[in-house]
């Protein structure tokens, strides 16, 4: 029931008219604006300030009460956070949404285009950078107090354009016009040092290391809050931002060299102006490494001195503070770490190595081998000579210990060590984050094994039991709630309000998988997702689709592992189908693709191009009109996924088996009731055991299937294209410049590599993938079974919440409660 309150007004309409007092007060004195000539922007900033106001006094809140009663904190040290937009998020956690949207309309103006002025936070590449920003809002609703640790990237992930067909880059400026988010804290800056030689001293027969290096950077802390579902607690993502240590070089600049004395500053500045937009291949270059250590060093020294400040010495340190490598992209932290306790605070090696390795932990996201980050000796010693003494340390004594334990295995020595002898020396930053590492985790419970038997198969015998799983997850209120709406109140009115809270409760649904009027209701709401996607397709790409057709989605970076070439493969082969038989039962279908290649991906991007030369001419062949179209979405980024998830039938996580981590967009369309076609791999298999293999389309090479062929070398892929005529007449049409008539030997390269090579084994799995698509096909159109699977779907997904993911992090790997 509504209060009313003394001046015979609801609380909720005295909400509203606060709201919009409060927007109407940040238009005027913080925008500077007459609102009757706000624009869209201007609607923005206004709200989110207003917004802001409210998380501002929870945040300072939180901040006093976990220093007051000494918890542990999780530090989430992450070089990619892809926080995506945050005016939805801040509202509909701190359940205002309603509220603001009332007050905004109240002022004539509709919240759905104040939310879209909002540029994307695109501070990251894809997957990794994505379940940070999940856990950071995960960790915030569980109420564990963390710290996540980044770089405020100036640039964020590039914006692809596709000309003709092809992928453009473009630069990426979302802080062009600033922020209303963030805090700048200019009181928290700290030095960062790159460069120089090391002097060794004896002092009382002790040796001691100085390093002098050769140049200063500064790192300036932007905070922005995190804030939990309820406003249960908001945490901060504490962003580095570089700036020159001596902004004008003041002596060049007396002298009248007035560009000279800037060039420091572009210099340091250089450091966080953009993202590395490459995805699963380490660069190696050294701004790469500058950034690492730059983000490293600025989060080691922010929290030593909180620790120190609030428990007065480092030797409690692993009781208070647990910090998560994402990747080994942070693991130079190690050394840092122990640079610090030895040099700066003259703690022996043995008490400085137990308080490093009991208090870091380390998350791998990839055995592609050319994912794993190495560092050129030559490079590293030039930027952080004295580090390099360090881990040529570290790795000294865990060779030294290896030997003793290990004494008839003189191989297993250069498998386990840190320098890598072959290529050059290199040093392997997933070796070192392994070593100095109390617990190392998979993230699903295929890649935990592979882990074990491949990669880190030595290491893991060197040090049993580090390794432990934890599947990913995803952040309901983001990827359910806020993006899908409607199916929200569904869920509140079949599993009860507490579902919001109780993701598990979502299984109530499946009660009613067989009621024609809930299945009516389901697909009901999927549709009304559907019609809503059409229209960013027309607006965006100029043609109609069909929202009564099959969305059968594929979004995700472009990358050959995850084979949208094998989805393009399988699409040629029904356009040719449909053509040859144009009467059958096919379910009518619109392909959907989005996804950034790296800008030197030149494969990927030719896969794109790909894509829109198909799209081009199946779009235009009016013998196929109803039945087929393509569509590649350009610029795929968090706000575009929140659309297209909510209106996808199908789901298309084909990896060859063993090569995809995990998965996550997989578990956001699953939760929307999209259907999966996909093999065995990452956390398809799990989505599998929760789904049951009634409710799924899985098909292809099992991974280990996929190491038995590989082993044995046979059968090859010119085998498998002699027993598939099928896909014969596919690769011969693109090959042929069937869809490429202006340079028929565009695609010529892609089939070459197939004939080949084949590195992806999509020859091996192209037959069983077509079977399993005619399955789908089957299922589609019985319209009921459908909607009763994608029903089940939905009811068994509560277990890839990341709050899930949160809880087994907290409680088996950094020992804090929740
Ligand atoms: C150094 C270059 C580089 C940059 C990023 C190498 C590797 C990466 C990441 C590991 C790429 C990534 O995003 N991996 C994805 O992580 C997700 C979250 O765990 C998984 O769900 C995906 O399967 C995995 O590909």
């Amino acid at each position: 029931m509504l209060q009313t309150n003394t001046a015979g007004t609801s609380d909720y309409e005295q909400a509203i008219a606060e709201a919009k007092a409060a927007i109407i007060a940040k238009m005027t004195l913080s925008v500077g604006k007459d609102p009757g000539y706000a624009t869209d922007r201007d609607w923005f900033v206004a709200t989110a300030l207003a917004a802001r106001d409210r998380v501002t006094h929870r945040f300072l809140g939180g901040k006093r009460a976990s220093k007051a009663d000494g918890k542990k904190r999780v530090y989430y040290l992450s070089l990619e956070f892809l926080i995506g937009r945050q005016l939805t998020d801040v509202l509909y956690n701190f359940e205002l949404y309603d509220i603001f949207r009332a007050a905004l309309g109240d002022l004539g103006v509709d919240i759905e285009r104040v939310r879209e002025a909002e540029p994307d936070a695109a501070l990251g590449n894809g997957g990794l950078g994505r379940l940070a920003a999940c856990f950071m809002e995960s960790m915030a609703t569980l109420g564990i107090p963390a710290y996540g640790y980044g770089i405020r990237y100036d640039h964020g992930l590039f914006r692809q354009v596709i000309k003709d067909g092809w992928q453009q880059e473009f630069p990426e400026t979302w802080l062009e016009n600033g922020t209303p988010w963030e805090f700048l804290r200019s009181d928290v800056t700290y030095d960062i040092r790159f460069g120089g030689s090391v002097e060794t001293k004896t002092v009382n027969n002790v040796p001691r290391f100085i390093w002098h290096p050769s140049e200063v950077v500064h790192a300036v802390a932007y905070d922005t809050p995190i804030v939990g579902w309820r406003g249960s607690n908001v945490n901060p993502l504490r962003l580095w931002s570089a700036r020159a240590a001596d902004p004008i070089a003041l002596s060049l600049f007396n002298k009248g060299d007035h560009v000279g004395a800037l060039s420091d500053q572009a210099r340091s500045a250089a450091i966080s102006k953009v993202l590395y937009p490459s995805d699963e291949t380490a660069a190696g270059q050294e701004l790469r490494l500058r950034q690492e250590y730059f983000f490293v060093s600025a989060s080691l020294q922010d929290l030593i001195n909180r620790h120190i400040r609030i428990y007065g010495d480092l030797y409690s340190l692993p009781d208070r503070a647990a910090i998560q490598l994402n990747d080994t992209h942070p693991a130079v932290a190690i050394a840092e770490m122990m640079r610090i306790l030895l040099d700066d605070h003259n703690l022996r090696w043995d008490e400085a190595w137990r308080i490093t390795s009991s208090t870091f932990s380390y998350t791998n996201h990839t055995l592609l081998p050319e994912a794993l980050e190495t560092w050129p000796l030559p490079l590293f010693e030039r930027l952080l000579p004295r580090h390099l003494q360090i881990i040529y340390f570290i790795n000294n004594l865990h060779l030294e210990a290896t030997k003793k334990n290990f004494p008839n295995e003189p191989e297993l020595l250069s498998s386990v060590s840190i320098i890598d002898e072959r290529d050059g020396r290199r040093l392997r930053m997933g070796q070192l984050a392994f070593i100095g590492s109390h617990t190392i985790n998979g993230v699903s419970a295929l890649h935990t094994d592979l882990m074990k038997e491949t990669t880190f198969r030595d290491l893991n015998r060197v040090y049993p039991g580090r390794i432990q799983n934890k599947t990913n997850g995803i952040t309901f209120r983001r990827w359910l709630q806020q993006s899908n709406p409607g199916l929200t109140k569904l869920l509140c009115e079949v599993c009860g309000e507490e579902v919001l809270d109780k993701p598990e409760l979502i299984k109530r649904l499946e009660e009613h998988a067989d009621d024609p009027a809930l299945q009516q209701r389901i697909a009901k709401i999927k549709r009304a997702n559907k019609v809503v996607l059409c229209k960013i397709v027309t607006d965006r790409l100029g043609f109609r689709v069909e929202a009564d057709s099959l969305f059968d989605v594929q979004i995700k970076r472009q990358h050959e592992y995850k084979r949208q070439l094998l989805n393009l493969l399988e699409t040629v082969a029904l356009y040719d189908a449909i053509r040859s038989n144009p009467t059958a039962d096919w379910a009518p279908r619109v392909k959907i693709f989005a996804g950034k290649a790296a800008a030197s991906y030149v494969a990927a991007k030719l896969i794109i191009k790909l894509a829109n030369d198909i799209a081009k001419t199946v779009n235009n062949d009016p013998s196929v009109q109803g039945k087929l179209k393509v569509v590649f979405l350009p610029n795929y980024n968090v706000s575009l996924a929140e659309k297209i998830i909510p209106a996808a039938d199908l789901s298309e996580q084909i990896s060859t088996a063993g090569m995809e981590a995990s998965g996550t967009g997989n578990m956001k369309l699953a939760l929307n009731g999209a259907l999966t076609i996909g093999t065995l791999d990452g956390a398809n298999i799990e989505i599998k055991d929760n789904v049951g293999d009634d409710n799924i389309f899985i098909f292809g090479l099992t991974a280990a299937e996929v190491e038995e062929r590989k082993r044995a070398g046979a059968p090859t892929a010119t085998d498998n294209i002699a027993a598939s005529p099928m896909l014969r007449q596919v690769l011969d049409a693109i090959g042929g410049g069937v869809f490429s008539p202006d340079d028929p030997n565009r695609f010529k390269p892609i089939i070459d590599g197939l004939r080949s090579q084949d590195r992806y084994m999509l020859t091996d799995d192209f037959d069983s993938y077509w079977a399993a698509q005619r399955r789908v096909d089957e299922l589609w159109n019985q319209p009921e079974k459908w909607t009763r699977a994608a029903i089940v779907n939905i009811a068994n997904m509560a277990w890839f919440s990341s709050d899930r993911t949160i809880a087994e992090y907290a409680e088996q790997i950094w020992k804090v409660p929740v």
